[in-house]
């Protein structure tokens, strides 16, 4: 046996407004009150939550002998952010068969299609904003990123429809830790998507609409579970928004990437020496630095002890996603934006976690990880040797409470040109 501790305690019966209230630091407010990388409180309804941050917490988080996230997602999240029956909600064999779905179609040719489109797309782009005087670059680059993921997952989108797909899409991710008519809005969203793609599947199966045989569409309309079972339409529906929603969520990342280019000038020249290997440690940077999935949740499989601590089974576990990318252990002055750290970085499953840490197939970590740095190059290269902009006086600034958090204007560009 080994030794016994108490985890400090957040004492009182739920902290689900508290949590909502102080959004990216509610873990790390409590985690330096208790001055431990590890506390209990009470989340969802009174229930028992143990929050946990670093590296080696993010190593019990993943292990799925420990951990399992079936029945874990609340219903507000299901019905917005997820979807239900999604592949998030999974579980061991079930959930690896439709992960490696999602793998699949990540591959390098598929890859270099998305370059091409995403990059084809920014210059569209460029021309429609050199015609106007002001632009907000959050909204336009979510347009961008709609059309090109429809045009990579394979989904036809009209003209007209642009503006309530982009919409929808973005409603998903930024209705889930909301409340009032933002939250309701998204579920409403999510409605509506689900019957659109629903009735494409349908339309696929029946040969009424003919995509790519390499496309994410096609693939994921003719996929067959363990049992050899096409998924039900409904579900398609739900994996494929999976991968629309998220790729038109990067528009966050480049908002913030746009803002670390304007506050610490130096790095627009170095952007400007197109190395590959500094955009890269630039992207990473600004993956780690800004805030974005604040923590992700799972429940206890089977009793387990951990460092002393009881962990029972069905109890809670959040792991501090942003706190983990801010740990003073793992990273030398976490408060400072230094695209530097990155070099000769030998990072590990588990550090840098802003899309989740672990394995790809047998863990819940993002998919979509290499293609979010993927867009994001290309977005950075865009900004920084393809255009000039002035930027206009504007609150830039991003709040540590709304989930997901932006720049709050959206980044007002004038005066866009190319060059
Ligand atoms: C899972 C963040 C982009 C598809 C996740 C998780 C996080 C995350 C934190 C959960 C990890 C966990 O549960 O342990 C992000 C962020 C993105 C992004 C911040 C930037 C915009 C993408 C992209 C795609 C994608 C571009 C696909 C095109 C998914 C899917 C899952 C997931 C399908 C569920 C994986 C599973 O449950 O096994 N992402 N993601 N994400 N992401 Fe992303
Ligand atoms: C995506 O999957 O769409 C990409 C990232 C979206 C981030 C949204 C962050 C705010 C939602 C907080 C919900 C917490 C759930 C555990």
């Amino acid at each position: 046996m080994g030794y016994r501790e108490q985890i400090p305690i957040d004492h009182g019966f739920d902290h689900s407004v508290a949590l909502l209230l102080e959004g990216y630091q509610f873990i790390s407010n409590r985690r330096h009150r208790f001055q431990s990388d590890i506390f209990e409180t009470r989340l969802l309804g009174g229930k028992k939550a143990i929050c946990i941050a670093g590296a080696d917490a993010a190593m019990v988080f993943y292990d799925e002998e420990k951990c399992t996230r079936h029945q874990v997602a609340p219903k507000r999240i299901r019905q917005t952010i997820f979807g239900e029956k999604s592949v998030q909600t999974l579980d061991k064999q079930p959930h690896e068969h439709r992960k490696q779905l999602f793998m699949d179609v990540m591959n390098p040719k598929q890859m270099q299609q998305l370059e091409k489109i995403v990059e084809k797309q920014w210059k569209v782009f460029l021309k429609q904003w050199e015609q106007k005087k002001t632009i907000i670059l959050f909204e336009e680059v979510q347009k961008l990123l709609t059309i090109s993921a429809c045009r990579w997952v394979g989904v036809p989108l009209k003209a007209k429809e642009l503006t309530l797909r982009t919409n929808q899409l973005v409603s998903l991710f930024d209705s889930a830790a909301a409340i009032g008519i933002r939250h309701w809005q998204g579920r409403r969203a999510r409605n509506q998507l689900n019957l659109w793609i629903e009735q494409m599947v349908e339309q696929v199966r029946k040969g009424k609409i003919q995509p790519n045989e390499e496309s994410p569409l096609y693939r994921f309309v003719w996929h067959r579970d363990e049992q050899g079972k096409l998924l039900p339409p409904r579900v398609v529906a739900v994996e494929i928004i999976n991968l629309l929603r998220p790729i038109v969520a990067i528009s966050v990342y480049i908002a913030f990437s746009a803002l670390a280019i304007h506050e610490y000038p130096d790095e627009k020249g170095k952007l400007m020496e197109k190395n590959d290997q500094y955009l890269h440690m630039f992207v990473q940077e600004v993956r780690r630095f800004y805030p974005f999935f604040p923590f992700v949740v799972a429940k206890v499989r089977e009793d387990f002890l951990w460092k002393g601590h009881d962990f029972r089974k069905g109890n809670l576990v959040l792991l501090d996603l942003y706190g983990t990318n801010h740990h003073p252990s793992l990273w030398k002055k976490p408060n400072e934006f230094n695209p530097e750290r990155f070099k000769n970085w030998e990072g590990g499953l588990f550090d840098l976690i802003p899309q989740g840490g672990g394995n790809f197939v047998k863990n819940h970590r993002c998919p979509g990880e290499w293609l979010t740095i993927l867009v994001m190059k290309i977005s950075m290269d865009m900004l920084v040797n393809y255009m000039e902009y002035d930027v206009l006086k504007q609150n830039l600034k991003y709040s540590m409470i709304r989930m997901p958090t932006f720049p709050k204007s959206g980044f007002a560009l004038s005066n866009v040109r190319s060059k």
